[in-house]
C-alpha cells in the first residue's frame, strides 16, 4: 500500500527557545523521525516580537500572552513542518499536554519539562491551525517534496 495524496497531513512543529537552550534539539527530533514521519521543512530563526504575537494571535488577552511573546521571541527557535498520516493529531499525543504536570511520562513535555510556561515545544492543533502556522513561518517552497525510503515499509 501507498500513502494516498488525500492522506498526507502536515503540522507545524516549533522547538521554543528553552528546548533549544537545553539542548533538546536533537532529542525532540529523533521522536517525530523514529515514529516514522516525514521532515519537509526546518529552519533556526529568532522570532520577532510582533511575528510571535502573530503566531499566538488566538491567546490575545490572556493574562500570559505578553510574557509568552517575549519567551518566544527570546532566542532561537526551531521551526519545522512534519509530514506523514495523522501527523497533526498524533503530534499532539507525542508532544504531551499543555502542561508538564498533566503530560505523561513517555510524551515530550511529560519527559522534558516540568513548567507550561518552558513546555519547550510547540504543535498545531489541528488542520486548520496546521494550514495557517505553516504559511505564516514558511514560504511555499521552503516546503520539501520528496519520498523518503521508508514510505514503502511504514504505508
Ligand atoms: P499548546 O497548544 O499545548 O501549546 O497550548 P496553548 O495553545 O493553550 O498555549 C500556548 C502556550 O501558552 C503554551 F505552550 C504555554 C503557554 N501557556 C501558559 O504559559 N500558561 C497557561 O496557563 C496556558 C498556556
Amino acid at each position: 500500500p501507498t500513502l494516498e495524496a488525500a492522506e498526507l497531513e502536515r503540522t507545524f512543529i516549533a522547538i521554543k527557545p528553552d528546548g533549544v537552550q537545553r539542548g533538546l534539539i536533537s532529542e525532540i527530533i529523533n521522536r517525530f523521525e523514529r515514529k516514522g514521519y516525514k521532515l519537509v521543512a526546518i529552519k533556526l530563526v529568532i522570532p520577532t516580537k510582533e511575528f510571535a504575537e502573530k503566531h499566538y494571535d488566538d491567546l490575545r488577552g490572556r493574562p500570559f500572552f505578553n510574557g509568552l511573546c517575549d519567551f518566544l521571541s527570546s532566542g532561537p527557535v526551531v521551526a519545522m513542518v512534519w509530514e506523514g498520516q495523522g501527523v497533526i493529531k498524533y503530534g499532539r499525543k507525542l508532544i504531551g499536554a499543555t502542561s508538564p504536570h498533566n503530560s505523561e511520562p513517555g510524551t515530550i513535555r511529560g519527559d522534558l519539562a516540568i513548567s507550561v510556561g518552558r513546555n519547550i515545544i510547540h504543535g498545531s492543533d489541528g488542520p486548520e491551525t496546521a494550514k495557517a502556522e505553516i504559511s505564516l513561518w514558511f514560504k511555499p517552497d521552503d516546503l520539501i517534496n520528496y519520498t523518503a525510503n521508508a514510505e514503502k515499509w511504514l504505508y
